[in-house]
């Protein structure tokens, strides 16, 4: 019997979601970094099996909610929560067991909530002697292959898959590239300067060459120099290591050209927060 189900990627930041559901649906469907809050958007990526396609929900990392940012990104994790057929809960393998969370996940599961309990980064020395369902490594792929069948056990029957096979995410590529200019930016920059930053795509010309255009929005005037750098070293790395990762990803030449532009405070202003995609 054929199965199809979504799968919830859930955690606290950082703990590696991302990266295992890129590592699962063989695409980079979402950016990574080693700071946390690095996603903010709900991404479907595809995985498809011979008997099997899972559409993965990858989540923000579960955090307080400080801004109205942080409020768009804590719903995300609701709304991946409820629609989800199965939940997998990541557990930072490499950090110390936090209580609060294993409170957290007994709720979900006393919620009725299908759960599966997987601890991340075991190529890593662990401090973290919580026992999950299966203890993995995005890194080194071990026990990939065992998550994915907990995983499978627990999916809907279905007669065939709802994507087709070549299809790998839900996301449009002017998505992408506003993600891998803030991944870029998150790589260069440091503090919170990274996390204020959001990416508006004013051009998206796909031809022989794509030519893009992009605009990074920062929260304050400080952040603007910081962000440009001395001689516009900083902007400069920033826009090559993006350009970099979508040429890659698009597997085409592309011109890109960033712009950088303050709106004060924007995380806490709904209609700007809007018309930066975050509604
Ligand atoms: N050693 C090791 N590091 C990993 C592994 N998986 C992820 N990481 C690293 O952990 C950091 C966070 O990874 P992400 O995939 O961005 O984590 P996330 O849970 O999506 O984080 P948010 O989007 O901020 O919630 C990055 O530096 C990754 O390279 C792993 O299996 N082993
Ligand atoms: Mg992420």
């Amino acid at each position: 019997m054929f199965k199809f189900g979504y799968v919830a990627v859930l955690g606290k930041p950082n703990a590696g979601k991302s990266t295992l559901v890129n590592a699962l649906v063989g695409e980079k469907v979402a950016i990574v970094s080693n700071k946390p809050q690095t996603t903010r958007d709900n991404i479907v990526g595809i995985m498809s099996g011979k008997d099997f396609q899972i559409a993965f929900l990858d989540t923000p990392g579960i955090h307080k909610s400080a801004s109205f940012l942080d409020k768009f990104m804590m719903k995300n994790v609701r709304t991946a929560k409820s629609s989800a057929d199965v939940v997998l809960y990541l557990i930072d393998g490499s950090k110390q067991i936090d209580f609060q969370e294993i409170e957290s996940i007994k709720k979900m599961k006393a919620d009725g909530l299908n759960v599966v309990v997987a601890k991340s980064k075991c190529d890593k020395i662990s401090k973290n002697d919580y026992v999950a369902d299966v203890s993995f490594s995005s890194a080194t792929g071990e026990n990939l292959d065992k998550l994915v069948s907990l995983l499978v056990e627990k999916l809907p029957n279905a007669k065939k898959p709802l994507f087709s096979k070549d299809e790998y995410t839900d996301k449009p590529l002017k998505f992408f590239a506003a993600e891998f200019v803030r991944e870029a930016a998150l790589k260069v920059l440091d503090k919170e300067v990274p996390h204020g930053i959001a990416v508006e795509i004013t051009k998206f010309e796909e031809g022989r060459l794509v030519k893009v255009d992009a605009d990074i929005v920062c929260a304050k005037n400080s952040h603007k120099g910081i962000i440009i750098g001395k001689g516009g070293k900083t902007l400069k790395k920033i826009g090559s290591l993006a350009r970099e990762a979508l040429e890659e990803f698009l597997n085409k030449k592309v011109v890109l050209k960033i712009f950088v532009k303050v709106e004060e405070d924007w995380q806490n202003r709904p209609n700007k927060l809007t018309s930066l995609g975050y509604n």
